[in-house]
């Protein structure tokens, strides 16, 4: 799959709005230019603000928030080296290595994530990708999970068609697996699989009519052009992505990303309207990195058209906010979860 159309990249003016452009059988555009990504950040603030909301109260409740509980149902020991990760063997963390969660167990988490509100139980997996032997009782965990009445995602790493198709045949709602950064940028982040294995998977996901969950993580020491690469990749797939989590990046002991810089929070903001505005019918999830973030940072994301989060005390192997700190944000927000 070519990852963009370059010959477009230099005849749009930025000045040009999105209905003066293209749409497709889906009423959605997917020939972003990088160009006018970078317009909407340079947009004053408020400005972007103001339409990345108005955009979003086309397609959304903009009081509505959808809650996503994750599991680590196999952790750590991952081969791979994606230099943010606690989880890769390579690098010397606080994680150990486990093996794959007994069904039973997971099903525990679920019903918890359930009783707790949650509408969606995301099943994460340090793999490079599923073996074959892995394929049935991640199969029991679709299965169980879904019985709950809870929409189902895993991230398990690379998936084949056949792999996908059994996932598919077991009832999974979406797949998750983030294109991380712009093409450029993911290459000075994972060497060990390439942006167009990613791009593969992805469309393995969708061939198989499994909903796609796809985004990346900012705060990695990228540049604005790399936000805007990043996002211009997943907006002009095929199909935008269901669901599209932003996560910043979680500084942890021991991965080479940590003490790198932090980000100006704004353009983390930035980064969220963007996705808003160029994949306006997404749940865009504010997704790790809320610990680091104050109430003020997480209100602005919503105003900016996040619709998602995490939801629960962990992300994978790090910490999230407490539920009752969420809830009582919400409180304070007028927010309520969706499905409540
Ligand atoms: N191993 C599978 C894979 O990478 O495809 C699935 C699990 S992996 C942990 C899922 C995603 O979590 C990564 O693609 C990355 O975007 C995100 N992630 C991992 N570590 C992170 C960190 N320290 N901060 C923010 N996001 C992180
Ligand atoms: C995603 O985009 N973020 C989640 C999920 N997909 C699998 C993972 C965040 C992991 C943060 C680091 C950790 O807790 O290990
Ligand atoms: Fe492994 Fe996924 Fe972590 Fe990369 S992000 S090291 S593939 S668990």
């Amino acid at each position: 799959m070519s990852l963009n159309n370059a010959s477009q990249e230099n005849s749009v003016s930025t000045m040009e709005t999105p209905s003066t452009k293209a749409i497709w059988p889906d009423g959605l555009r997917h020939n972003w230019t990088r160009r006018e990504i970078l317009a909407y950040f340079d947009l004053p603030m408020m400005d972007l603000l103001f339409q990345a909301q108005t955009m979003h109260r086309k397609y959304f409740d903009p009081n509505k928030v959808q809650l996503s509980q994750l599991c680590s149902i196999k952790t750590g020991g991952c081969p791979e080296d994606c230099k943010y990760c606690p989880q890769s063997a390579r690098y010397q963390t606080s994680v150990d290595a486990e093996r794959l969660m007994a069904v039973e167990k997971v099903m525990e988490g679920a019903r918890n994530a359930k009783a707790n509100g949650a509408t969606r139980y995301c099943m994460g997996a340090a793999w490079r990708s599923p073996k074959d032997r892995d394929m049935e009782a991640v199969c029991d965990m679709i299965k169980g999970v879904k019985a709950l009445g809870l929409e189902s995602c895993m991230t398990l790493g690379m998936l084949d068609g056949d792999q996908a198709a059994q996932l598919k045949q077991a009832g999974l709602d979406y797949y998750n697996h983030n294109v991380d950064s712009s093409p450029e940028y993911y290459k000075e982040i994972i060497t060990t699989r390439t942006y167009e294995d990613r791009l593969d998977t992805l469309e393995n996901v969708r061939a198989a009519g499994i909903n796609v969950c796809s985004g990346g993580i900012v705060g990695m020491g990228e540049s604005r052009e790399d936000r805007a690469g990043m996002l211009q990749t997943l907006a002009n797939l095929p199909q935008h992505p269901g669901s599209v989590p932003i996560n910043m990046l979680v500084q942890v002991e021991g991965t080479p990303l940590f003490g790198e810089g932090q980000m100006d929070p704004f353009d983390f903001i930035r980064t969220i309207a963007a996705a808003r505005l160029i994949m306006p019918a997404s749940y865009v999830r504010l997704s790790a990195g809320r610990e680091a973030m104050n109430d003020e940072m997480q209100a602005l994301c919503f105003m900016a058209g996040a619709n998602s989060i995490f939801y629960g005390e962990k992300l994978l192997t790090t910490a999230n906010p407490l539920q009752n700190t969420d809830l009582e944000l919400f409180g304070r927000l007028g927010i309520t979860p969706e499905g409540q």
